[in-house]
């Protein structure tokens, strides 16, 4: 990753860069428009592509009599999906300057000068395609539904980093232009998910904008999901908290679901203390596979096998409700709390101790792990510790 600079050209020029899945239909009009836009400028078109029809075939007819050089990878293994496939373009770029746009015509060719001119004014290493500056607009997007769901996670990620977008309207747009040479090599992680938003909150890049109309998709269908919305989430999660927030989200559902459990086994009559034990240890058996899953999955492999760790999240859990609940029986009977509230107080104190154990005792990297680590930890200067600490 580092030799990217030095494998590009120096020349001025650019790459335009389309991550493309099952896009057959709509390859020709937008290379056609690219090159028209772009007619008389030193550019190639670069698209990656994960296809599971005949879009690379289609692109590689096309490129055949294209006035631009044009090119296609196809990666067998699509990992990262579109944030790794966005990835893989710009390292492999020709150009320094590279510019992501989508391959549905959605994003117009004809701005691709503009951006083009803002970037070499020379104050800039990021220009951004905004939907919501003077001038743009998102009508494409179809349904008053997308439109909330843009603009409210738009307005969530923003007020995550407030500093670092404070001069993108946009940040998580498709459409964009960068200078890979101001880019921290860290920030373009091939599983990043909105790759621009790892750009703008990882590197220190000078930021500007221009105004775009966001278009109607020419052919085909969108792969947005929500599903995607979910992995968004946990990405914003990640990105800005590191593992605690997570483990604060899979708490918060288990809390949640203890209380849900607990209230309707007591309102089916049971003893509320019965209750509080069969919801706790339903609660335990799924926040343990949960932040196995999405917490601790890169600590996994250097820690102690799954059937220890399983033993020790357990047991911590059981002495802890099993403190907890004569701790709640007091707050009940003795302060005369509601058993629900008692529950709630001790389950947020009950978190922070939970947290701490686990990541310094269940997922702590096995002895011969650590020291080799150790080592390496010192090499790279604790490099570890800040990205764990979170991005900003
Ligand atoms: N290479 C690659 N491209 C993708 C993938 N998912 C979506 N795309 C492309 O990313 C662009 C935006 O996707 P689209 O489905 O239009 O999303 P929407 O505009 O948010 O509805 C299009 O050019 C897609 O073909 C993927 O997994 N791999
Ligand atoms: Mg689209």
């Amino acid at each position: 990753m580092d030799d990217m600079s030095s494998a590009a050209i120096t020349v001025p020029g650019a790459t335009v860069i389309v991550p493309t899945f099952n896009e057959r239909d709509n390859i020709a009009e937008l290379v056609s428009r690219v090159s028209d836009a772009l007619a008389g400028r030193d550019i190639e078109i670069l698209f990656v592509d994960d296809s599971s029809d005949d879009t690379p075939q289609v692109i590689r007819t096309i490129a055949s009599d294209a006035p631009v050089p044009v090119r296609v990878l196809h990666r067998d293994k699509p990992e990262g999906g579109l944030g790794g496939a966005v990835v893989e373009g710009i390292r492999d770029a020709r150009y320094d300057v590279c510019i992501v746009m989508d391959g549905d015509l959605q994003h117009p060719p004809e701005l691709l000068p503009e951006m083009i001119d803002r970037y070499e004014d020379g104050d800039t290493d990021v220009v951004v395609a905004s939907r919501y500056v003077g001038g743009g607009d998102s009508r494409g997007l179809a349904g008053a539904v997308r439109v909330g769901v843009s603009r409210g996670a738009t307005t969530l990620t923003k007020a995550m980093f407030p500093i670092r977008l404070s001069g993108a309207s946009d940040p998580m747009t498709g459409f964009f232009l960068v200078d890979r040479r101001a880019v921290d090599p860290s920030a373009l992680r091939p599983n990043g998910f909105k790759i621009l938003l790892e750009i703008l909150v990882r590197s220190d890049v000078r930021i500007s904008e221009v105004p775009m109309q966001f278009g109607e998709r020419l052919h085909g269908e969108s792969k947005a999901s929500f599903r995607q919305g979910l992995a968004f989430l946990k990405h914003l999660a990640r990105l800005r908290f590191g593992k605690m927030s997570l483990f604060a989200i899979i708490g918060a559902v288990g809390a949640l679901a203890n209380l849900v459990i607990m209230w309707a086994l007591t309102h089916v009559g049971m003893e509320y203390i019965w209750a509080a034990i069969i919801a706790a240890e339903v609660t335990i058996v799924g926040n343990f596979i949960l932040q196995e899953r999405y917490v601790f999955n890169d600590m996994r492999d250097e820690a102690s096998t799954i059937g220890v760790r399983f033993a020790q999240s357990f047991t911590f859990n059981n002495v802890e409700a099993a403190l907890r609940i004569p701790i709640l029986a007091l707050m009940v009977e003795g302060w005369h709390i509601s058993s629900i509230l008692a529950a709630a107080i001790s389950l947020v104190v009950a978190f922070f101790v939970r947290f701490l154990f686990h990541s310094l005792v269940v997922y702590a990297p096995r002895r011969s792990v650590r020291v080799t680590r150790s080592a390496e930890e010192r090499a790279r200067g604790g490099r570890l510790e800040a990205e764990a600490a979170g991005a900003e």
